[in-house]
């Protein structure tokens, strides 16, 4: 890396993200003229747990949502405490801003605001040091192991993106047999436009969900698992051995009075009848990662449904919250295998790789996340390849903010020296399982 240079302005508007809602865009100029920008997403099924995201509520303005506080907040405050200040020295940067903000969650500054300004803050640094991305956060992650992921790729919507069509969130395609991120991307792209024609077949809706996924809209859960199979089949692939399935339940959403109202199923469950449907879903389909099977503070159960499902992949999204000591508790209390990663649940980027580092202690897998909320910014695509997460989760390869980010790993791959994780990087998997 090269000498210092200093932040000489900080910038910040309200852009529009992939549902049409505002959000915060942030530009870091420095001395020499290079720059860095970055712009924060935002979730539909947001979990408890996460760094606060500052919106004005007031009803005037785009229903509530606007985010014209936290502009100004990175206009003012925080461009005056990073001015003068070297963007290379990331974790100083990120302390600083958690200090202004001083709540513990950036409830006053607003996670938006931060996260677009530590961000576009790393972005900067590496234009100053004419470095790719993806490598200067490998340096600031201390990480020599950089790999293209594994990606999971959204075919099927319901839950808070797709008005509650189907109880489960995500239905998942994760092409396990490809030996190349591009080849990996063309699977997922066959399977998605073959779900897609046998739903046109069937007379069923084909309009997109809010990650370019489909939403056939079927009441039980394992018609929609039943529809990934012949879709798989049909696009000339293998179920389970070319491409395997992955869920997210996002459970949270789901419980009302501490029971999981599944209302596809026509039932409500307690927390062990839970572990029952989910595990009995893994015994009959190849899913390989369950998400937010439970609740994400219904611990016990979370821990009971890690103890049934050895095989696979128990993934923690609402659960730990991109946050280093809930992660830090799983590990201790023996629950999931593998941790989703967004960003703005944390709220900077030195807290983000915290939390992936928490999750490599515990023999934890990783998974990147893209939120239902995008913009262009391609950030999360180079923090995969950078931390070797081993897995990204983007949505559908539809829509030009989720391209955005698998266009950028098809660039990323054309540097030989960095290799796909294949499955490798996949909780649960036996090495045997490497074809
Ligand atoms: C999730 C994400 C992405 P949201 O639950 O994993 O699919 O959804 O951004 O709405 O929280
Ligand atoms: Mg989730």
């Amino acid at each position: 890396m090269t000498g210092s240079c200093r932040i000489t302005r900080v910038h910040a508007r309200q852009v529009l993200d992939s549902r049409g809602r505002p959000t915060v865009e942030v530009d870091v100029l420095l001395a020499d003229g290079s720059s860095g920008r970055a712009s924060a997403p935002s979730g539909a099924s947001t979990g408890r747990h996460e760094a606060w995201e500052l919106r004005d509520g007031d009803p005037t303005r785009f229903e509530g949502r606007s985010v014209f506080r936290a502009v100004e907040n990175v206009r003012t405050e925080i461009a005056r405490a990073l001015s003068g200040r070297d963007p290379a020295q990331q974790q100083a940067i990120d302390r600083c801003l958690a200090e202004l903000d001083g709540t513990g969650n950036f409830r006053r500054l607003g996670a938006n605001a931060v996260l677009a300004t530590s961000l576009a803050v790393c972005r900067a640094a590496a234009a100053h040091a004419g470095v790719p991305l993806h490598r200067h956060i490998a340096a600031l992650a201390g990480s020599d192991r950089l790999t293209l992921p594994m990606p999971m790729v959204n075919i099927l919507s319901g839950g808070a993106h797709a008005s509650r069509s189907m109880d489960m969130q995500d239905f998942l395609a994760v092409p396990v047999g490809a030996s190349s991120f591009a080849e990996a991307l063309e699977m997922a792209a066959r399977v998605r436009s073959a779900a897609q024609a046998l739903m046109a077949e069937r007379g069923l809706p084909v309009l997109l969900a809010d990650e370019g996924g489909l939403s056939p809209g079927f009441g039980r859960t394992e018609a929609a698992l039943q529809l990934m199979l012949e879709a798989i089949t049909r696009a000339g692939l293998r179920p389970g051995d070319d491409v395997a399935v992955a869920i997210d339940v996002a459970a949270s959403e789901l419980l009302q009075s501490n029971r999981y109202r599944l209302r596809g199923e026509e039932r409500s469950l307690d927390g062990a009848e839970m572990v029952a449907f989910v595990t009995d879903l893994l015994r009959r389909f190849p899913v390989i990662s369950v998400e937010d099977a439970l609740d994400q503070d219904d611990w016990e159960h979370w821990r009971q449904f890690t103890g049934a499902a050895p095989e696979a992949q128990v993934l923690g999204d609402d659960l730990f919250a991109t946050n280093p000591a809930r992660i830090a508790e799983g590990v201790t209390r023996g629950v999931a295998n593998a941790v989703l990663i967004k960003p703005n649940q944390n709220g900077t980027l030195t807290g983000t790789l915290d939390a992936m580092r928490a999750a490599r202690l515990g023999g934890y897998a990783t998974v990147v996340s893209a939120r239902s909320g995008e913009t262009e910014d391609s950030f999360i695509a180079d923090l995969a390849v950078g931390t070797g997460a081993g897995q990204i989760k983007i949505g559908s390869v539809r829509n030009a903010e989720r391209l955005a980010k698998y266009n950028q790993l098809l660039r990323v791959e054309e540097d030989a020296a960095i290799p796909f994780a294949r499955r490798s990087g996949i909780a649960g998997q036996k090495p045997g399982d490497e074809r």
